[in-house]
Parts: structure tokens; sequence; C-alpha cells
């Protein structure tokens, strides 16, 4: 009897259920690089040497603590650079008798492992991945009949049923939620810890190698490659983070400083999110600490918040949002990406560092996505699916399940308010608030019209007006078309105006993407 067990690259935990649930002596391990996934969209070429090597090292690492790995590399001459056609090799290959593997974290994958079995002709157990902190049918649970799906109730919610930061039936340090004192500018003076680089060991530069042969036209940079690639390196770059940065995350969570792209985040999100740490494990070091008298309760919460509340809310919501929800096109926006998202050649500095941080690093921080790229694509009204597609490209924490709730849904309000409550729509006033990006910029943030006007502020003011019909009505957005309202007639038109030239000016889309 030899069990098959295909280990997808974002299921590098010991621990992940298929491990667990077969007897190591009758069973083989597959692990498969294919084209397929590394090309459905152009990932980072840094995203796909990151798993790559990841995968690489955990093969190992299984293989020394006694399974036998059938590892497929890339450039094996026989691969056939999908899924389904690396298991049914493998089945022959290994005269399987069974497939037990993990259920994959989005719809696209999960459609092809519910067809490995017909494949094969074997039968195929898909087990529950157990490394999220709830399950699939807790989270179904708690959504069914709610008309709003409030992530601050579900958070609470599992406060309670984990216990983090939680005394006794209490909230620690009385309250549930710190957020705001979690929105302060960024101020002068303030030191940025880096976060740990590892060098290349002689498997990561096999695959930077690799990389850079076969996609290395994606768009970013591969090198300088420092990203931690096996558990022992990710639990390092957690004590880094607890150590270093954890205490002043709270305070400078929503900021962005120009040439600082961590600031006081974990960068932690690729290694969850392929499996090298457990987000339980990472919510109660960030406990520890705080209990430990080593970071304030606000830099804790807001942390543990990220991961027990929005992390688990949007996994949720991708499983009950169903396969189609990528398509979704709520504004009915169909303008094509600015080809500026592929360069970061855009002389709006806010733009420019946030598209350059994702180039160099294949990251950056929730702020830069959410209020600089995902705002800017959403007020000139790109269609959402290219949106999308960036995103899930360019990232290298980014995965179907957790990329489509926060780029379709919080970023986009292409669901029409499924996940939020209103548009994440903001003008330059808001970006001027939270970085230093404004003072270096040849745009004037304070300016509305004119040849020097910031492109956020007519912008934004454009979206609203625009798009009356659909939002006018919205509670939460009541005052803003309050404010659209006072403006005299003939500014609204200068506004619209303002906003049009722009529009009408912006470079179409990048050739090859
Ligand atoms: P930190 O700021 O240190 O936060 C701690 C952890 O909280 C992260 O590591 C992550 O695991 C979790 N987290 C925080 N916010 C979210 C969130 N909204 N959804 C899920 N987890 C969260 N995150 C991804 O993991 N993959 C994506 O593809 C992704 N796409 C995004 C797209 C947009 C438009 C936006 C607005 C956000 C997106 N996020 C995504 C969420 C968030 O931006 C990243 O998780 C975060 O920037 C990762 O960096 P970090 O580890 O330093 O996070
Ligand atoms: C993202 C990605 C890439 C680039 N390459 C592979 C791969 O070669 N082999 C693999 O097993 N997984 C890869 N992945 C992750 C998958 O595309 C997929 O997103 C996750 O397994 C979640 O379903
Ligand atoms: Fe961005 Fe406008 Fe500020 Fe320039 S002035 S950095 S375009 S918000």
């Amino acid at each position: 009897m030899t069990m098959l067990v295909p280990i997808l690259g974002d299921q590098l935990s010991a621990s992940a259920a298929a491990l667990t649930a077969t007897d190591r002596r009758d069973a083989v391990v597959l692990m498969v690089e294919v084209a397929d996934e590394a090309t459905y969209v152009r990932h980072h070429p840094k995203k796909i040497a990151f798993i790559f090597s990841a995968m690489r090292h955990f093969a190992d690492e299984l293989r020394a603590a006694g399974w036998t790995v059938d590892y497929v590399c890339l450039d094996d001459p026989a691969n056939t650079q999908n899924f389904d056609g690396e298991i049914v090799r493998a089945a022959t290959r290994n005269a399987a008798t069974g497939i037990v593997t993990v259920e994959a974290g989005e719809w696209r994958v999960l459609a092809m492992q519910q067809r490995w079995g017909t494949l094969t002709g074997l039968s195929c157990s898909i087990l529950a991945d157990d490394r999220f902190i709830d399950t699939r049918a807790d989270f179904a649970d708690w959504a069914q009949g709610r008309k709003r799906f409030v992530m601050e109730d579900y958070y609470r919610l599992l406060r309670r049923r984990t216990g983090l930061l939680m005394d006794g039936t209490n909230p620690a340090g009385g309250m549930w939620n710190f957020d705001s004192e979690n929105r302060k500018a960024p101020k002068k003076g303030l030191a940025y810890p880096a976060p740990p680089h590892f060098t290349p060991d002689v498997i990561t530069k096999a695959v930077l190698a690799l990389v850079a042969a076969r996609f290395g036209h994606h768009f970013g940079d591969l090198l300088p490659f420092g990203h931690a690639v096996t558990r022992a390196q990710a639990l390092a770059c957690l004590d880094d983070f607890i150590a270093h940065r954890l205490s002043q995350f709270g305070d400078y969570q929503d900021a962005m400083v120009a040439g600082q792209d961590h600031m006081f985040h974990s960068q932690l999100s690729p290694l969850i999110n392929a499996g090298l740490l457990l987000p339980l494990e990472v919510c109660r070091a960030a406990e520890a600490a705080y209990r430990a008298g080593d970071v304030p309760i606000n830099a804790a919460e807001g942390f543990i918040r990220q991961i027990l509340g929005w992390r688990e809310y949007v996994r949720g919501m991708h499983w009950i949002c169903g396969p189609d929800y990528a398509a979704r096109n709520h504004l009915g926006a169909t303008r094509d990406l600015p080809a500026f998202y592929w360069t970061g050649d855009t002389d709006m500095r806010c733009l420019s560092q946030a598209i350059g941080a994702t180039r160099r690093h294949a990251h950056a921080h929730h702020i830069q996505r959410l209020m600089v790229i995902g705002n800017f694509a959403m007020l000139i009204g790109v269609d959402p699916h290219q949106v999308h597609e960036w995103f899930l490209a360019v990232y290298d924490d980014a995965y179907e399940w957790v990329e489509t709730p926060n780029v379709i849904g919080m970023s986009q309000f292409a669901d029409g308010g499924v996940m939020a409550t209103k548009p994440y729509a903001a003008g330059g006033a808001y970006i001027n608030r939270m970085s230093d990006y404004c003072s270096g910029c040849r745009y004037k943030v304070k300016d509305r019209t004119g040849p020097d006007a910031c492109p956020f502020n007519s912008l934004y003011w454009d979206f609203l007006a625009r798009h009356r019909d659909l939002l006018g009505k919205n509670h939460r957005l009541l005052r803003m078309y309050d404010g659209w309202d006072r403006f005299a007639p003939a500014e609204q038109t200068a506004i619209r105006a303002q906003a049009a030239g722009f529009l009408a000016r912006l470079p179409g889309k990048a050739d090859g993407y």
C-alpha cells in the first residue's frame, strides 16, 4: 500500500493534516514545481524563488524526518508543468494505492484536487486545512443568517474561543480594540529596525538561477534575495519582530515614510501563508510579549487583530463568497491598469514609493496597498479583475483566498459592500496626514485644480460624483456627499474637468501585460 501525499507550495508545515494522518512508512510525499502555477498570473520572481526554495528546503526536512519525498523540479524534462499532469504521473511512478491531500486554500486549486481521484482511478481524500485558527464550517455557522459580516464581531468570538488576550471573560487592557490609538502619523527621528536578511545557501542559489532564467522577465527584482526559506529562519523572523518592531507596531500601523519600506510591520505574511509559521503560534508569541511587559497592549492587540481577526475573516469570506467572486464589478469599472503599475514610473510620489517597494521586495505594507495603490485604481475606475491579477502576481504573500477579499472586496468595493461598509476612497489629505510623501512630491496636496494640483483630490470628488447613483445613499458617505454639494457649481465643474484632463493623459496598459 502506498499513499500519495501531495503537498502544495503553501502547505509547508510539518503539522499539515495529510502528514499527521499518514504513516510515513506507507507514504510518498509529492511536491511539484510547475510552470502553470508560476505563470497563470506572472508572479514576481522573488515570490516564485521564495516558494520554490521553501519547498525544496521543506522536502529535505521531510526526508530527514524519515519521509520518502518525490520532488519534481521545474526543469525536469518530463514535468507536465501542471498539478493534474504531475499527480497522474506520480501515481503511476509510485504505484500509489490512494491519495491523501490537504484542501487547497482557494477555489481554483480545490477544483483540481476534486478531479484527482477520477484522473488517477484512486480514492482521493481531501482533508480540512487545520492550520487556520478557525474552521470553514465554524465560519459558515457564524456567517449564517447575518445581514452584515462584521469583522469585529467575529474577532471577539475568536478572542473568547482561543482565550487570546483575555483576562477571564474580559478583554486584556479593558477594551477589545485599541484602534483609536493606532493611527499616529509618522514623526521625525524614528528608527526603523531592518528585518532579517538571510544569505542564500546552495539550494536557494540554484533556485535563483532557475527563476532568473525562466521568469526573470516578470515584473520585479529577483535580487537581492534575503527571504527566510526554512521553518528555523521563519521562527528567527518572528523573534526578531517581537523583539525589535512589535512595540511600535500599533502606534505606526497606518503610517508611511518615504524610503522606509518595512516600518514596524512584521513581514511575516509570506511565511504564515506558506505554512512556515502557524497563525496561532504567532499570536501567542505577541501575547507573551505583552504579558511579559515588553510591549504595550495597543501593539499586541493591534497585531493579534490582524491575524486572529482579519486573516481568519478574509479566509472565511473567500469560501462563502464562492469561486466567481473575482469577477465582481459592482461599480462597472472598465479602465485598463495604467502602465506605471508595472514600472513605478510616475511623478506621484506616493505611488512611486509604494510600487517601488513592491518591485524591490514583492511586498508593500497594508496602507500602501489599501490607501495608495488600491485607492488610486478604484478612483480612476480600473477594471477590478485587472487590479486583482496585479495584486495576486506581485506580492509574496498573495494567494487567491487572501488576495481576492482584500482586493475585490476591501480595496475596490467591487462586491458592492459585502466586505466593506463603504469604499476605501481618499484624496490627498489622507495620504498627507499619514505619510511624509507629499512634502517631496511634484504636486501640491492642498490644491484641487490647476497644473500642480494633487491628482488624488479631483479624482476623489469625481469618483463620488460619478457613482452617486450607487453610493449616494450609503450612510457612511453622507458627510462626503454633503462636502461635494457645498462646492459651488462652477467649482464642481472645474474639479470634474481637472479629473477628466488627468484621466485623458494617463498612460494606457503596459505592453505584454
Ligand atoms: P503586518 O502589518 O505585520 O500584519 C500582521 C499580519 O496580519 C500579516 O502578516 C498578515 O498575516 C495579517 N494581516 C494583516 N492584515 C490582513 C488582511 N487584511 N488580510 C489578511 N491578513 C492580514 N495579505 C496577504 O497575506 N496576502 C495578500 O495577497 C494580501 N493582499 C492585500 C491586498 C490589498 C489591496 C490590501 C489592502 C491588503 C492585502 N493584504 C494581503 C493584507 C495586508 O496588507 C498584508 O497581510 C500585510 O501587508 C503583510 O505584511 P506584514 O506581514 O508586514 O503585515
Ligand atoms: C504560487 C505558487 C507557485 C508560483 N508555484 C507553485 C508550484 O510550483 N507548486 C506548488 O505546489 N504551488 C505553487 N504555488 C502555490 C499555488 O499556486 C497555490 O496558490 C496554492 O497551493 C494555494 O492553492
Ligand atoms: Fe500622492 Fe498627491 Fe501627496 Fe503627491 S501630493 S504624494 S500625488 S497624495
